[in-house]
């Protein structure tokens, strides 16, 4: 452990310290930041009503749209003279979502990736080739500097230009990996391209997450490369990666570093908190930022928690992988689908690589999901026609049954020809909705 007084702390010093963290934010934002106060005044509550963890329930909730409306800087608790870097989301369209850190935030992260690199099997000595994109993408730099601050030897590398990762990891030797599990695996199959066994390299261990990604996943990218592979989750709004990471002995749940996150999980409709082990919406209070504080911020995230001790020594709580996002539920003919299940489904599936996408389409007056799925081996010539109908014919039923008895829908399949599902270098395009494009599109 990097912190072996704080991860393996008691509940009763952990809880004191978060009591401490919650008050001392609760204060902060409503004396620094406008939007805090006015939400805090219409409820009627000061910062001396709170004083027990049950309290916290008073205390509004903060939304992604929060962040919009205050853009760039409104959220801020410091003034611009004490913050010292800016991050962002990774959403696709319109203004980022502007996240800001003080020397002692970008400090304490820095703290809490280290953590997180140990708990994954790194140490000191490590080479540690980091595929996560430097840049507003809190992926790069925020495992940056927990490398930093763990003294590994970093290979700022970034996302992209697969063929000079592939040089620098036959070459440097890295020990450690990390990077959104998609892009990992693209750099995997790029290997094999190029006649190099990836179990050959010299990684022990991979730092994967930032996107949603399955167990088969893990199992795939373990095999393959010959690695333990852990999941790290985290999002800008709260800090970036370290919110939560797996541990390399058990691999079952994310600790959460509690020291500086105060976990909730709410149904997302009632927004009463479910019980532990059930899963419901990941809900983060900072206890100890100084730029941006952050009261009950609702992630979006599914997941569950689960409060026993681990057998790795640590004590602190854990969550489950992320099953998926409130917004990425796929509700079709009535039916709640998740993309991550459609992935397990479709990884115990042979003959396929785990590369794919799920289309929304418009049958008739009906939504449709069509799967795009890649087969493994060459069924097709090189002008993308298939040769082997029958197999393919088959592999499409075998898939539909599958996600029939499984996810309890059925779906279209499109098996497309190897190296044809386009890869990317950062988060993985999984979901495309082409509902607005047929013509009897809503
Ligand atoms: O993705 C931070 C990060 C970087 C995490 C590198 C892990 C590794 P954002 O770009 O703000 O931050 O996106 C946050 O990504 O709300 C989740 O929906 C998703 N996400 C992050 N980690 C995981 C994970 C970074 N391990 C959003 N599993 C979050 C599933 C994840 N989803």
């Amino acid at each position: 452990m990097y912190n072996p007084e704080i991860e393996s702390a008691s509940r009763t010093q952990m809880q004191e310290w978060q009591l401490n963290g919650l008050k001392s934010t609760v204060k902060k934002v409503y004396e620094n930041v406008d939007f805090y106060k006015k939400k805090f005044d219409e409820l009627g509550i000061k910062p001396e009503d709170i004083q027990t963890f049950d309290d916290i329930t008073k205390l509004p909730f903060t939304i992604k749209k929060d962040f919009r409306d205050t853009y760039p800087y409104g959220l801020f608790a410091e003034p611009l003279e004490n913050i010292n870097r800016i991050h962002g989301s990774s959403g696709t369209s319109g203004k980022p979502t502007i996240v800001g850190y003080t020397k002692n935030d970008l400090k304490n992260w820095g703290i809490i990736v280290a953590r997180a690199i140990v708990a994954a099997g790194g140490k000191k000595s490590d080479v540690f080739h980091n595929a996560y994109g430097y840049g507003l993408f809190t992926g790069g730099l925020g495992l940056h500097q927990g490398a930093e601050e763990l003294g590994v030897i970093t290979v700022p590398i970034s996302g992209g230009n697969t063929d000079r990762q592939i040089t620098l990891i036959n070459d440097l030797k890295p020990r450690g990996i990390c990077g959104t599990p998609s892009y990992i695996l693209s750099i995997v199959e790029k290997m094999e391209d190029m006649g190099i066994d990836p179990r050959e390299t010299n990684l022990d261990y991979g730092i994967f997450g930032a996107e949603v990604w399955s167990e088969e996943m893990r199992s795939t990218l373990e095999k393959k490369l010959n690695i333990k592979a852990v999941d790290i989750y985290g999002l800008s709004e709260i800090m970036g990666p370290g919110v939560a990471v797996e541990c390399h002995e058990e691999q079952n749940g994310l600790h959460i570093a509690e020291d500086h996150f105060y976990v909730e999980v709410i149904d997302k409709d009632t927004l009463q908190p479910v019980e532990d082990g059930e899963s419901g919406e990941l809900v983060f209070t900072s206890l100890q930022k100084e730029a941006l504080p952050i009261i009950r911020y609702r992630t979006g995230d599914i997941a569950s928690i689960n409060r026993e001790q681990c057998k790795c020594g640590r004590t602190t709580t854990r969550m489950s992988r992320i099953k998926g996002r409130t917004d990425d539920m796929i509700i079709i003919r009535g039916v709640n689908v998740f993309p991550s299940e459609m992935e397990r489904v479709l990884l115990q599936v042979r003959g396929l690589v785990p590369v794919y996408q799920i289309h929304l389409i418009r049958k008739g007056a009906m939504d449709g999901i069509e799967l795009h799925v890649e087969c493994e081996t060459i069924l097709f010539d090189e002008v993308g026609k298939d040769l082997k109908h029958d197999t393919i014919t088959l592999l499409k039923r075998t898939i539909q049954h599958q996600m029939k008895s499984t996810c309890l829908i059925t779906i279209d399949i499109v098996v497309n020809p190897p190296k044809t599902i386009p890869r990317s270098e950062g988060k993985a395009i999984r979901l495309v909705d082409k509902r607005k494009q047929s013509p009897l599109g809503v």
